[in-house]
């Protein structure tokens, strides 16, 4: 195996034997397979598209398959196996489409190679012999790294662009026009160009078409269940029965609660769910009571101490524990061998009959709370008064501290960095990152508080809408404004992330805890001469390098 897709890759070069995230030989191979194949059915959907047809099944599978290939989503071979064998059938029906639009048209179909004249394998072991033959080292040899690298950073982006679309989708949200852009994507990679003008223009396009992707979800996550408001979230246990929900799928959890209502059992958020408090349309269970443990990498520890039962929707799961192994449930494409997987009618009942058979918290712990809850509407609401700040002086930076968490020693620099931002500054913050700090005292300053949680990740939408609101009241661009991106990564949403901060033209990011194995130097020597990204260094030298 070979993967180099996520932020801990072995030895900051690239996963040859094994998964440090818990990802197996097996399961690489026919995740990279999946990857293969879902450029193939693009092709035709691509070409479809511009003959003005396309079809919903072929849209959403493509997204699926991509999103099931997001690191720390599916372990499981037996269900990516079962993924290959719909690919199949979904690349035969974007064929037929293809095939009778032509028919319609009167032109002749392109005759296509690659990866759209794939056959499956007659079993498991084919199948991962299928997927060594496609595996990203042969396209090293063939292409180079330069070359492989930026083709992968196109791919990493779309990989996160679409576990986005999809939640957005499981809410009814959907967008032709980002179907068509996947698809386009999709079959640049396939046709396997190596220009870098062009290879680069389609950096810039997944980073435009992922801004198009979380507009989608800000729209699908607020006009279902209300603007997030400020919300005090308690993040102390108080005695009873209890399920803890983690990962991203805030219809997951609203499908839970409505199941667990009068059952008396106590709902806790975990890791990327704790900004889920804040929308009036989950906030009214009044059994959803709080947020238990941190971010996903002290999963082990805190799931092993949690006396109910656990629900991972969607990344980031690492390998269950056999302590816990009867109580962990996935739904949605998460998947882990031998841990129960909830379907597609969202029937919780597993869950809730193991959360009853656990003996929940016996006691209240000491009360403790944080507040969540400033998403664009709540910040841009009080806009008149954080500009106000920002002239009287009384507001002298903004800092966006945000991105994924994970287990490296340097991410200490983040809490390190929280702590140092002086006083006279505000810390925005977003994703599982902030469980290294948002348990701080900050303040406030002037009855703006010092740390405002923008969200989870795909709320990075929101930060955006906040940064572009205050560059209009300020009447510059949003590089000129009192404000720095100090950034985290671990896995490909913040690679799509990125991609659209860099497509909107912000400089001077900082980005950490380590850069991208699959930015080549020359690349990385590109990025650097036009958007002036740099690696984080120690706070100290950044905050004085930032603040002067
Ligand atoms: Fe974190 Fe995991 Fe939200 Fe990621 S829980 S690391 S960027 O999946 O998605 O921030
Ligand atoms: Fe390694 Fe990350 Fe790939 Fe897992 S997802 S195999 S940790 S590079």
């Amino acid at each position: 195996m070979y993967c180099y897709q996520c932020e801990q890759t072995a030895k900051g070069s690239g996963c040859t034997v094994m998964g440090v995230c818990g990802k197996e030989p097996t399961a690489a191979a026919l995740q990279d397979l999946l990857a293969y194949v879902t450029k193939g059915i693009s092709m035709y959907a691509h070409r479809a598209a511009a003959l003005g047809t396309s079809d919903r099944q072929v849209d959403r599978a493509v997204i699926e398959f991509l999103f099931v290939t997001v690191t720390n989503v599916d372990f499981d071979p037996e269900r990516l196996r079962d993924h290959l064998i719909d690919a199949a059938k979904i690349r035969d029906l974007a064929k037929a489409l293809y095939v009778n639009a032509c028919a319609k048209s009167g032109t002749t179909p392109d005759s296509l190679s690659g990866p759209t004249t794939w056959q499956p394998a007659a079993d498991l072991p084919g199948l991962v012999h299928q997927g060594e033959e496609v595996a990203l080292t042969k396209r090293q040899d063939r292409l180079g790294a330069d070359v492989a690298g930026l083709q992968e950073l196109i791919l990493y982006g779309l990989k996160g662009a679409a576990a986005y679309a999809d939640h957005a989708q499981l809410l009814g949200y959907e967008d032709p026009d980002v179907y068509a852009t996947f698809h386009a994507a999709l079959n640049f990679l396939a046709e396997e160009h190596t220009d870098q003008e062009s290879l680069l223009g389609w950096v810039m396009k997944a980073g435009e078409l992922n801004l198009t992707v979380m507009g989608l979800l800000d729209a699908a996550n607020t006009n279902t269940y209300g603007h997030p408001e400020p919300t005090t979230v308690r993040v102390t246990p108080i005695r009873g029965k209890c399920i803890a929900v983690s990962g991203h799928d805030l219809k997951d959890l609203d499908e839970l609660l409505k199941q667990t209502e009068g059952k008396g059992i106590n709902v806790y958020t975990h890791g990327e769910m704790l900004p889920c408090h804040a929308y009036p349309g989950l906030k009214k269970y009044k059994h959803l009571v709080g947020n238990y443990g941190g971010a996903w990498q002290d999963q082990h520890v805190e799931f092993e101490q949690f006396p109910g039962a656990i629900l991972m929707t969607t990344n980031c799961i690492q390998k269950p524990k056999e302590s816990y192994l009867h109580r962990i449930f996935s739904s949605g494409l998460v998947a882990w061998p031998c841990v129960r997987h909830i379907g597609r009618d969202r029937d919780f009942t597993p869950v809730i009959n193991a959360a009853l058979a656990e003996p929940g918290f016996a006691q209240d712990a000491p009360e403790q709370t944080i507040t969540v809850g400033f998403g664009h509407h709540a910040v841009l609401g009080a806009a008149e008064k954080i500009v106000n700040a920002v002239k009287n002086k009384q507001i002298r930076h903004f800092f966006l501290v945000g991105g994924c968490d994970g287990a490296k020693s340097g991410r200490n620099y983040y809490t390190a960095f929280a702590q140092q931002v002086p006083k006279d500054c505000v810390i925005m913050t977003l994703a599982c990152g902030k469980y290294r700090f948002n348990k701080l005292q900050f303040g406030a300053i002037d009855g703006v508080p010092r740390l405002l949680d923008v969200g989870q990740c795909n709320d990075a939408y929101s930060a955006i809408k906040i940064a572009t609101a205050l560059a209009d009241a300020f009447q510059c661009e949003v590089n000129q404004l009192p404000l720095s991106l100090i950034l985290s990564w671990y896995e490909q949403k913040a690679v799509a992330i990125l991609l659209t901060l860099l497509y909107l033209g912000i400089k001077n990011i900082r980005l950490g805890p380590s850069l991208p194995a699959f930015i080549t130097p020359p690349v990385l020597k590109l990025l650097a001469e036009k958007f002036n990204i740099a690696p984080i260094t120690t706070p100290e030298a950044d905050l004085a390098a930032i603040l002067g």
